[in-house]
Order: C-alpha cells, then sequence, then structure tokens
C-alpha cells in the first residue's frame, strides 16, 4: 500500500471498497441533484440506508459541479459522507474539465477542515460513468490533495480507494510522476552483536 507524507499528513493509495473505509469521512462521487445513481454512489446510498441518505441530500441539493456537500453516514462506519460532484469529461476542454474535477477535490477537503476532519477516503472521482480518463485524472486529484495538505490544517490522512488494479496502478504512476517520495518502511532496529 503505497503512503506518502506530506508535511504533518499522509496520502495513502489502496484497492478496495469505499463503503467499507473507517475514516471520519468518505467522498461520494455524486451528481448535481445529490440523487442516488450507479457506480461509488450507489454502492454509498445502498451501504448508509437509502430513504435516510436521500432525505438528507435533498435539502442541499442542487450542488454545481465543482463543489461538495456533506451529510450524515448513517449506517456507514463512516460518521460523514461528503458528496462531491465531479465533471463529466469534455475532450474538447480538456482545461475546464480539469479545473472542475481539481474543484471537486478541493472543496470536499475544505469542507472536510471545516468541521475539522482528521482522515477522509476518496474514489477515483469521474472516472467511471462520467468518462474521464483515469491516467489524466489522477495527476488532477492528486496534484489538489498534495497541494491541499501543503498549508496546515486537521486533515491527517487522505485516502484514495481505487477499485481496480488498473486505476491503482495508474494513481501510483502519478503519484510518481508528481514527485511524492513514498515513505520507508519502519525496519526493526538492529541487535547488536
Ligand atoms: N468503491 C470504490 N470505488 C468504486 C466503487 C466502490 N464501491 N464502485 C465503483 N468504483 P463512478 P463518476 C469506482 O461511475 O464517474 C453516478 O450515477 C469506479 O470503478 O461511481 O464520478 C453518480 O450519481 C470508478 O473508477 O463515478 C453520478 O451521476 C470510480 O469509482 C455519476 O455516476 C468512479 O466511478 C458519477 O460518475
Amino acid at each position: 500500500m503505497p503512503r506518502y507524507p506530506i508535511g504533518p499528513a499522509a496520502l495513502e493509495l489502496i484497492r478496495g471498497d469505499i463503503v467499507a473505509q473507517t475514516t471520519d469521512a468518505i467522498v461520494n462521487a455524486a451528481n448535481e441533484r445529490l440523487a442516488a445513481g450507479g457506480g461509488v454512489c450507489g454502492a454509498i446510498f445502498a451501504a448508509a440506508g437509502h430513504r435516510r441518505l436521500a432525505a438528507a441530500c435533498r435539502p442541499l441539493a442542487p450542488c454545481p459541479t465543482g463543489e461538495a456537500r456533506i451529510t450524515p453516514g448513517f449506517a456507514l462506519p463512516a460518521r460523514h459522507i461528503i458528496h462531491a460532484v465531479g465533471p463529466v469529461y469534455r475532450r474538447a476542454d480538456l482545461a475546464g474539465s480539469a479545473a472542475l474535477l481539481a474543484g471537486a477535490y478541493r472543496s470536499s477537503l475544505e469542507v472536510a477542515a471545516q468541521h475539522g476532519l482528521a482522515s477522509v477516503a476518496f474514489p477515483s472521482i469521474s472516472t467511471g460513468i462520467f468518462g474521464y480518463p483515469v491516467a489524466d485524472a489522477s495527476s488532477v486529484a492528486l496534484g489538489t490533495v498534495r497541494q491541499f495538505l501543503t498549508s496546515p490544517g486537521s486533515l491527517r490522512l487522505v485516502r484514495l480507494v481505487l477499485w481496480d488494479q488498473a486505476s491503482l496502478d495508474a494513481y501510483t504512476a502519478a503519484a510518481q510522476a508528481t514527485g511524492l517520495a513514498e515513505a520507508r518502511a519502519v525496519s526493526s532496529p538492529k541487535e547488536t552483536p
């Protein structure tokens, strides 16, 4: 599991299921209506409890693309859900797509910090139904997280939870390309002979 220290915090990349995360908050790859959908969103609504989560989302909608809203986690292990709206990928507007995707991550991190949260887990926003190529999305995601964590705040752990090996590989490559250095494994002290 790659782990990269950034100031007093750490960025982790793991393969797994977002709904199982025990971080203070998990992030939902949401739509502007904050309504139940497929992918991560469908899994989160099912695991949190569809009726209560839909009722909590209704007064917070619409949420513009590039922004985020927070609700309780209800039946999830995480206490909060941060609903982030990533863009539908537009090849004709690469810079606009990247700015909106960065906005979705940054807004989520700001919401987490405003609530004094220490840990948050993200899925790979926009790289499923919204069609954003994971090689491009991963560098936007990691660059945004890295920049945010360099300023002091409550967050100590940001975890990217990747569903498939190809996504984990893309994020790991993006971390290296961004110049993030992996934490070295702590070795047990050598015994003196
Ligand atoms: N845990 C972690 N990652 C997952 C999981 C899971 N349980 N399930 C899927 N993924 P998507 P988007 C991965 O489509 O592209 C919804 O209908 C998936 O393999 O969930 O932002 C919303 O309501 C992919 O790599 O989100 C919106 O309308 C990544 O999560 C729309 O889809 C994101 O895939 C949002 O589309």
